[in-house]
């Protein structure tokens, strides 16, 4: 979050949303949270980063908006850029999920190896348990048609993240403003991002007691999927296989091999059957699994905490060396939505007669993992001191994240994944 004082004592605020947050019905006590929960990088529960959520999806701290004491400010323009909620695997990954469960299904015998784990509804210890329930309760119910949409739980993630900012800003996204259509809503092509807005407008509308939603939106992916429009980044990061070389060693690097290796030996598969995107898929699986249908998947018992910690260093690094501050380009492709946001912040905070109109209260705009953290970059946040590289796992992997001070943390899930 940050914010920008006015000479005349206004606040001109504008929120960075990263992750957005769900929870309500969910059945999971804590104790059948998966013990590598918090490791899933992007797909982690937005609930691992913000567990105050579990107990009210809806409760806020006002005291973040709180002025220096020497002035008087109020609100007078709201900018959230916002990630759409929680989705479905896409194609790429069902295919890859339902590869390995044949494999798991077909060949997989169980390990002899003490694996210190009991798995499973059976717990009765061992590696026995847990793969019975793999190999005969299990069922693959991924299809392709879900590619990447937004799921049930992703749109409760926007409603209850429209009703916090709501209560955090009540004169901005007001009732009135919202029906008289003053809010610019704009949202990324993708069908998820679409569901998404909507679910953020049935949040507000909810928040009011009404039932009746008037839906209102513009699509523009010239502004939230700038990433496929920008020539540098498309022919120097995108589809240059050089520019994610640290991650395609570390992905066949000594630590992802001795992951593999375990898993292997859990399964009783040859571990030439069990290539680096199987062992993904597994993970995957269970994060996929939790924050879609808030199971423990027997599949999480594939992985002890410090695999989970090599798999979530592997994502990090993709996503530094693919979105984030690995490449300049990365960063500078946002310049169309850097310039959207500050022209409108800069518009909001000119002073103004009394008798103009007001400024648009706020602006709405989602879109993907992949235009917050090049934007993020831009704005110079969570910038490493020494790159994350592939060699660089064990002084890099236990570093705790820290917040920027001036990022709003509700949410905030990508504070997690760059190393401050
Ligand atoms: C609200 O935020 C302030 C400042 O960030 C913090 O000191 C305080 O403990 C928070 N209050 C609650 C109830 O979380
Ligand atoms: C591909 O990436 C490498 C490493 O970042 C860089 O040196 C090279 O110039 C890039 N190639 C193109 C065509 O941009
Ligand atoms: C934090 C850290 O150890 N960074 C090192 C990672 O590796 C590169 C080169 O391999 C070094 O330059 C960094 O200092």
């Amino acid at each position: 979050m940050f914010s920008v004082s006015l000479p005349r004592n206004s606040v001109l605020t504008a929120a960075l949303s990263l992750l957005l947050t769900r929870l309500s019905c969910s059945s999971l006590s804590v104790q059948d949270v998966p013990h590598i929960a918090s490791y899933f990088g992007t797909k982690t529960r937005y609930e691992e980063v913000n567990p105050h959520l579990l107990r009210d999806a809806l409760s806020v701290n006002k005291s973040v908006l709180k002025p220096p004491d020497t002035e008087r400010c109020s609100p007078v323009h709201l900018t959230a850029v916002i990630r759409h909620g929680s989705r479905y695997p896409t194609v790429k990954n069902i295919r890859r999920i339902h590869k390995l469960s044949e494999l798991v299904r077909r060949e997989a015998r169980g390990g002899s190896a003490g694996t210190g784990f009991t798995g499973g509804s059976g717990g009765s210890g061992g590696s026995g348990a847990w793969l019975r329930d793999i190999q005969s309760r299990w069922e693959m119910w991924f299809t392709e048609d879900m590619d990447g949409q937004l799921v049930e739980k992703g749109r409760d993630d926007l409603r209850q993240l429209a009703r916090r900012l709501s209560a955090l800003f009540p004169s901005l996204l007001s009732e009135e403003n919202v029906r008289k259509r003053r809010i610019s809503f704009l949202s990324s092509s993708k069908h998820r991002c679409v569901s998404s807005v909507e679910a953020f407008q049935e949040g507000l509308q909810q928040h009011w007691g009404r039932h009746e939603v008037h839906y209102s939106h513009e699509l523009d992916d010239h502004l939230m999927r700038f990433f496929e429009r920008c020539r540098g980044y498309v022919e120097g990061v995108e589809n240059n296989r050089t520019a994610l070389a640290e991650v395609e060693k570390f992905k066949h690097g000594e630590e992802m091999e001795r992951v593999r290796r375990r898993m292997s030996e859990r399964l009783g598969l040859p571990h030439h059957r069990l290539t680096p995107d199987l062992v993904e898929a597994a993970f995957f699986l269970c994060s996929y699994e939790l924050s879609i249908k808030s199971l423990h998947s027997p599949w999480c018992f594939l992985f002890d905490e410090s695999d989970a910690k090599v798999l979530e260093y592997k994502s990090d690094l993709k996503q530094y060396w693919k979105r984030s501050h690995g490449h300049v380009i990365s960063s500078l492709s946002s310049c169309p939505l850097f310039h959207h946001v500050f022209r409108t912040l800069d518009k909001a905070g000119r002073p103004r007669r009394s008798s103009e109109a007001s400024p648009e209260p706020a602006s709405v705009l989602v879109g993907h993992a992949e235009t917050l953290l090049p934007l993020l970059s831009l704005l110079g946040l969570y910038k490493d001191k020494t790159p994350p590289t592939a060699d660089n796992y064990s002084t890099q992997h236990g570093t705790k994240p820290r917040p920027h001070p001036e990022v709003q943390s509700d949410n905030d899930k990508s504070a997690k994944r760059k190393r401050a």
